[in-house]
């Protein structure tokens, strides 16, 4: 029993020896050694063709900025991106950029940077924080602008229908600023049409599964859809599953209007699936990149940065699809 009780402490004592080892090692602390700048950056998940596009981006302009990236895949879980920040602090990285998941919890972990000096920049997604000290600027998309291009387009589309217009709608993830905002902005865009009515509304999580899954939900429940509105094309294209298995035709019986205009999203709207998308580009990197340089020498740098884009017809998704970059 003592015997046992000894190893154990033994073997307890050699770990931690091994972890603080692994605390002094090259890898563990920033890479003064060869004055580069080191970003921690911690991702949403790999949950869409977008968030691939927007990963790819991020590390290909890391290389090529000269800049070292650290690197964490939250799994869409706001307490793995917690950590990931905290560890970063504790590496002492030169600054931190994070996608948030969602918009609320924010405050305590940004302090603790801030308190760190360790400044942090938002991409894509924003966080609802009343203390905008807390990070230096946000750079992304009008997420509500999206909503509303969609909305307006629907609101024109169905300007001669006499009868109502039942909507379904397939929410990002919960909480997030893309589901807040698209949601609102689409509800606004349509508010003046009293024949428009969302039927239905649920997240499928920005993902294909999470689509198919509540498409096959909505599709049980209601004899009469006519549009799709949903949040982001992966949902959209797992939709499409589930609506050509209930026997009807994709972007005819049901008109579906998406979001991102990812290359399988394009390639669904040049092919008559899907009806309208709103651009909304992952291309973040080499702007993040050039933000991040920024930070470090000190510069005052503008609080808001906005991503241009705009929105496609099935004749301009023929169009631009040789060309597009994601
Ligand atoms: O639209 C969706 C992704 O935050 C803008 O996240 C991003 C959204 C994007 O999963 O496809």
């Amino acid at each position: 029993m003592l015997r046992k009780k000894i190893l154990a402490v033994g073997a307890a004592a050699m770990l931690a020896m091994g972890l603080a080892a692994c605390g002094n090692s090259d890898t563990g602390d920033k890479a003064a050694d060869d004055g580069k700048i080191v970003l921690g950056f911690s991702q949403v998940g790999a949950e869409s063709g977008w968030r691939t596009a927007n990963t790819i981006s991020i590390k290909e302009s890391a290389t090529k900025a000269g800049i070292e990236l650290k690197f964490d895949d939250a799994q869409q879980k706001q307490e793995n991106q917690i950590k990931a920040i905290r560890n970063f602090i504790q590496q002492k990285v030169d600054v931190i950029a994070f996608s948030p998941v969602v918009e609320s919890g924010w405050d305590t972990v940004l302090k603790e940077a801030k308190d760190a000096k360790i400044p942090v920049i938002l991409t894509d997604r924003a966080v609802d924080s009343q203390d905008t000290s807390l990070y230096k600027t946000f750079i992304g998309s009008d997420f509500v602008k999206e909503g509303k291009l969609a909305g307006e387009w629907l609101v024109k589309e169905t300007a001669a229908a006499t009868g109502p217009v039942n909507i379904v709608e397939l929410q990002g993830t919960t909480g997030s600023a893309p589901a807040n905002d698209r949601k609102k902005g689409f509800a606004d865009a349509i508010a003046g049409s009293p024949n428009l009515k969302v039927i239905a509304s649920q997240t499928g999580d920005f993902t294909r599964a999470g689509g198919k899954a509540v498409m096959e939900q909505f599709l049980k429940a209601n004899p009469k859809i006519d549009v799709l509105f949903a949040h982001n094309d992966d949902m959209g294209l797992g939709a499409l599953e589930a609506i050509t298995a209930a026997g009807k035709v994709p972007g005819k019986d049901i008109k579906i209007i998406t979001i991102d205009a990812v290359k399988d999203g394009m390639q669904a709207l040049a092919d008559g699936k899907f009806n309208f998308i709103a651009e909304c580009s992952p291309l973040l990197g080499p702007q993040l990149m050039d933000l991040v340089k920024r930070v470090k020498a000190g510069e005052t740098i503008p609080t808001r940065i906005l991503t241009e884009e705009g929105t496609f017809t099935p004749e301009q998704a023929k169009a631009a699809l040789p060309t597009r970059a994601y």
